[in-house]
């Protein structure tokens, strides 16, 4: 069940603030509270998933087509291709999400290393 009380819900009705990077229809980009790297941008989708595990199984390929469009569009905002970055979802329990709206880390600005937790 999606909690529309998760606090990125919160920051999509601008109930909370957030230092947004791109904006689109489907997506809000905005910077990390608790960065990991120097640049640490989450991508949440507009609609009301609590994970990409809920998303894949529930959203039709437009949503999926368009959510990802917006990560690729935030990267570009970002200028990030030239030098890399890395893309993170967590989901549930074992996968350390602590927010239950699905985004996408991205992480990038330094040599990320073999490790790939956030
Ligand atoms: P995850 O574990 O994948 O659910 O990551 C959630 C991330 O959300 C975590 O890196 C910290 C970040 N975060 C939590 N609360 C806030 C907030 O109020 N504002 C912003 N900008 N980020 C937040």
């Amino acid at each position: 069940m999606y909690d529309p009380n998760n606090i990125f819900a919160k920051i999509l009705r601008k109930e909370l603030p957030a230092t947004c990077v791109y904006e689109d229809d489907h997506v809000l980009a905005f910077k990390d509270i608790h960065p990991a790297a120097p640049i640490h941008v989450l991508v949440i989708t507009k609609k009301a998933y609590s994970s990409f595990d809920d998303f894949s199984a529930c959203a039709n390929e437009q949503e999926i087509v368009l959510f990802w469009q917006g990560v690729y569009k935030t990267v570009q905002a970002l200028r990030l291709s030239l030098q890399g970055y890395r893309l993170v979802t967590n989901i549930g329990t074992d996968g350390g999400q602590e927010v239950p709206h699905l985004h996408v880390h991205i992480l990038a600005g330094k040599p990320l290393g073999t490790k790939v937790c956030v």
